[in-house]
């Protein structure tokens, strides 16, 4: 089903750029998930602090807009994952803890993309499917068998947790050809960044 995961991403849609300020993306060098393991595992209870970060990730993955965001990408270090793979964004989901309890030898494979790596997709081959243990919003443990594209956004998010991104499972070639791109875009939106902050004091100070 490569067509229905590009619905994530409309034209319209930059990740990484000013309209989504708090996504960086590969290459800006202050990426979370290329640096950085999160392994924050959160206490049983489920704390005021996660009641605020939910909802907030909610926010940024439909304003992205993205079938599912890993508080990493969005800088809360903590293990955390929302989800709507809905077409009509009805079916809200958030993980606490989230884990991989036990995943099918059968593989899969999905054209997958990511907001931490704009205007990209490749194939990706996961277990196709996987049982999940995690915490709820209310701090009891919950479990679920996924399959489909729910199995492939659960594991795809929980790799973010792990610092890991999609395109780590592609050849070297390939990865390294993607990172370079992304480099090149983050430090052209800096330089651009830079110019409107000097026009802007300029004209201020005219
Ligand atoms: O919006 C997203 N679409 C998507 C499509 C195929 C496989 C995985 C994904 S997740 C992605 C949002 C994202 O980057 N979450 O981390
Ligand atoms: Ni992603």
């Amino acid at each position: 089903m490569p067509s229905s995961s590009r619905l994530a991403f409309t034209s319209s849609s930059k990740p990484g750029s000013s309209t989504t300020p708090n996504f960086r993306s590969v290459g800006s060098g202050t990426h979370c998930p290329s640096n950085h393991r999160c392994s924050v595992t959160l206490r049983s209870r489920y704390s005021p602090n996660n009641s605020l970060s939910v909802p907030r990730m909610f926010a940024s993955m439909y304003r992205a807009p993205g079938i599912g965001l890993a508080a990493t990408q969005v800088d809360v270090h903590k293990r955390v994952l929302v989800l709507d793979i809905s077409e009509d964004k009805s079916q809200l989901m958030a993980f606490i803890n989230p884990e991989i309890v036990w995943a099918s030898e059968e593989l899969s494979t999905y054209n997958e993309g990511c907001l931490s790596v704009p205007d990209y997709y490749d194939d990706v081959k996961r277990p196709a499917r996987v049982r999940v243990r995690h915490l709820d919003r209310a701090g009891s443990v919950q479990e679920f068998d996924a399959e489909g594209l729910l199995a492939t956004v659960v594991q795809h998010e929980l790799e973010h947790l792990e610092g890991g991104l999609f395109i780590d499972h592609l050849s070297r070639l390939k990865r390294e050809r993607v990172v370079k791109r992304l480099t090149k875009v983050a430090r052209y939106d800096e330089i651009a960044a830079h110019n409107r902050a000097e026009r802007e004091s300029e004209e201020a100070g005219a």
